[in-house]
């Protein structure tokens, strides 16, 4: 029989407890509903149905119903409808384009879909569920995949919200960003790059809320790798800009450019709403929650104490990229701050303390990048 050692005397814990409510069901479906229920919804792609022209359908209604855009031969056996998504709830949808190769037609052979008309209003948001199989598009003149596209027919207002590539020059030089490009000019000073680099194979959560009157339009992203477990969403902007997207009558491309040219995703898209408004970070912090199941509680998971060495090891759940500050105390009256800490991947964080001889120590661990109440 085991006999367990007797319990060192060692420092006492306070495990400081911030529960945050949490679903308790997470999935595609649950976003779906979401966008449903919203009333300014104007699109909503799914990719689900019995057939090819149901998984086509815009699901919100409103006449934006996909078509197959196909360049230099290609056909719907290139297109792959049926797709496992991000969960078992709801299929994706896979589109083409070789790379390296010519990514405009003539000589670049893709296939995606484009509505064929529709009217983008001067408030806009969009949610993208979506996974590239390239980190870097080679071979063409822009090296660029748009994921969600249109343009004015003059050609002045680029609605570039989602895009793989960059408009860095020369062209076509980094085509390994992630992206969104608004109004009158194609370069880095029109541009937000939401990742410097792609991960091939991990799926995404991107949108954006966008605001223009022509003349200028100010627009923020947002981002979460949901493959790597990333929970909370990335913020970049605001951002304004000179120009405006297309709020004419017109085409918008999912997956490849406007026009149906090319410049094409070769990837995966599971989920793509948009909407007539400029939804919130919460509102889409929300839907990414309704996706993940939203962030860990903030909870200390685990205190080791190693009597031999005199240190204390302090698990906690931890969010990607918070800063978070060591706290130790005497009295629970006077905290000094002993270290710091980044929250990493795979939402826990370690951190090993010495811990001075014959004192009761307690410990806590603080979010620093959490407004006070
Ligand atoms: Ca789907
Ligand atoms: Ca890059
Ligand atoms: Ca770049």
């Amino acid at each position: 029989m085991e006999t367990l050692p007797p319990l060192p005397i060692f420092p006492r814990v306070v495990l400081v407890v911030l529960v945050l409510a949490s679903p308790v069901r997470a999935s595609v479906e649950e976003l779906q509903a979401s966008a449903a229920a919203h009333p300014n919804l104007l699109h909503q792609f799914t990719f689900d149905g019995a057939d090819d022209i149901e998984r086509r359908q815009d699901k919100a209604g409103n006449g934006g119903d996909l078509v197959e855009n196909f360049t230099e031969g290609t056909t719907a056996a290139d297109l792959t409808y049926g797709a496992v998504g991000w969960d078992d709830t709801s299929d994706a949808v896979g589109t083409f384009r070789e790379n390296p190769g010519p990514d405009i037609s003539p000589n670049g052979r893709s296939a995606a879909f484009r509505i064929p008309s529709t009217t983008i209003p001067m408030t806009f948001s969009f949610e993208i569920i979506f996974q590239t199989f390239e980190a870097e598009l080679s071979g063409g003149n822009f090296n660029l995949a748009y994921l969600l596209a249109n343009r004015s027919a003059d050609g002045s207002g680029r609605g570039y919200f989602l895009m793989q590539g960059s408009s860095e020059q020369p062209f076509g030089s980094d085509g390994s960003d992630l992206a969104s490009l608004i109004g009158n000019s194609f370069s880095p000073t029109n541009e937000v790059t939401l990742a410097e680099t792609v991960e091939p194979n991990h799926w995404y959560y991107v949108a954006g809320s966008y605001s223009t009157d022509g003349a200028s339009t100010t627009f923020t992203n947002y981002i979460a790798d949901l493959t790597a477990g990333e929970t909370t969403l990335g913020v970049l902007g605001p951002t304004t800009v000179s120009g405006g997207y297309s709020t004419e009558t017109g085409p918008f491309g999912v997956g490849t450019r406007y026009d149906g040219t090319g410049e094409t995703l070769n990837g995966l898209i599971d989920e793509v709403n948009l909407y007539g408004a400029e939804l919130s970070q919460a509102q889409f912090q929300e839907n990414l929650n309704l996706l993940t199941g939203g962030p860990a509680p903030f909870i200390i998971t685990e205190f080791v104490y190693d009597p031999d060495a005199d240190t204390a090891t302090i698990t906690w759940n931890s969010t990607l990229r918070v800063n978070y500050a060591i706290e130790e105390s005497e009295d629970l009256v006077s905290w000094n701050e002993v270290a710091d800490a980044v929250g990493e991947a795979g939402k826990t964080t370690h951190i090993e303390m010495n811990v001075p001889e014959n004192r009761q120590i307690y410990y806590r661990i603080k979010n620093l990048d959490e407004a006070e109440e």
